[in-house]
């Protein structure tokens, strides 16, 4: 089936937030009294704010009351959002913009498909907006992935199958996502770890449109 549109993940696939969420949680850690890893923060990727605080409070064996996790997932976000609102152009990663651009000139629809709830600022800092025609974020989306309901819903904002659409992810709960909706994928890092993608490569710059054609055989 021909593919017609691409849906991206966004932290890991166009941008690298993951320093700026290991940040702000290790200062929520620190602040309750324990230490929070980079190697834990490599199991949050993917997974929303609410979920993450969770793991992070199982991690520092502390129980605390629901009212209690909304004022510290705040905390940390308020932390965050100062840190993502210095963000640049720069900061985009390789082969971003010249893919997005070819992508964009061959006719394909693109949309976002982000468990963040702070995806329009990034792609605002970063001059990344008017690449996408629609926005699936955590602020629309109730299931995370690997519930495919962020990818169903790109693909049927932007009025295609899912077999027509296809995801660009980092995160092995978001190709299980793809998967699940029935969607092929592009995993962006290694192939020994996202071993369920139809494809995989470093990042964006290794991809050209002729990859786009090579998937409408499959
Ligand atoms: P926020 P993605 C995810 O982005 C991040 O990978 C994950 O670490 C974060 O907890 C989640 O967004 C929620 O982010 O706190 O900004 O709503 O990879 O789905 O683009
Ligand atoms: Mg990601």
């Amino acid at each position: 089936m021909k593919i017609k549109a691409c849906l991206f993940d966004l932290d890991g696939v166009l941008v690298d937030t993951a320093v700026y969420h290991f940040k702000a949680w290790k200062k929520l850690a620190n602040t309750l009294g324990f230490d929070f890893t980079e190697e834990q923060n490599e199991q949050l990727k993917g997974i929303s704010r609410i979920e993450s605080l969770n793991k992070i409070l199982d991690w520092g064996k502390q129980q605390k009351t629901e009212e209690e996790k909304i004022s510290l997932a705040t905390q940390k976000n308020d932390w965050y959002v100062a840190m993502i609102n210095q963000m640049t152009p720069a900061e985009v990663l390789n082969g971003t913009v010249d893919f997005l651009s070819k992508v964009k000139n061959a006719g394909y629809l693109i949309g976002l498909g982000s468990a963040s709830k702070n995806s329009a600022m990034i792609l605002d800092r970063t001059n990344l907006t008017h690449f996408f025609d629609v926005i699936v974020d955590g602020n629309v989306v109730s299931k995370s992935k690997p519930d495919p309901e962020v990818f169903l819903k790109g693909a049927e904002l932007l009025r295609v199958l899912p077999q027509e659409a296809l995801v660009f992810e980092d995160a092995i709960a978001g190709i299980e996502a793809a998967n699940r909706a029935g969607m092929k994928s592009v995993g962006i890092g290694h192939a020994e770890i996202l071993t369920e993608a139809t494809l995989v490569v470093a990042d964006l710059s290794k991809l050209s449109i002729a990859h786009l054609h090579q998937m409408d055989e499959l």
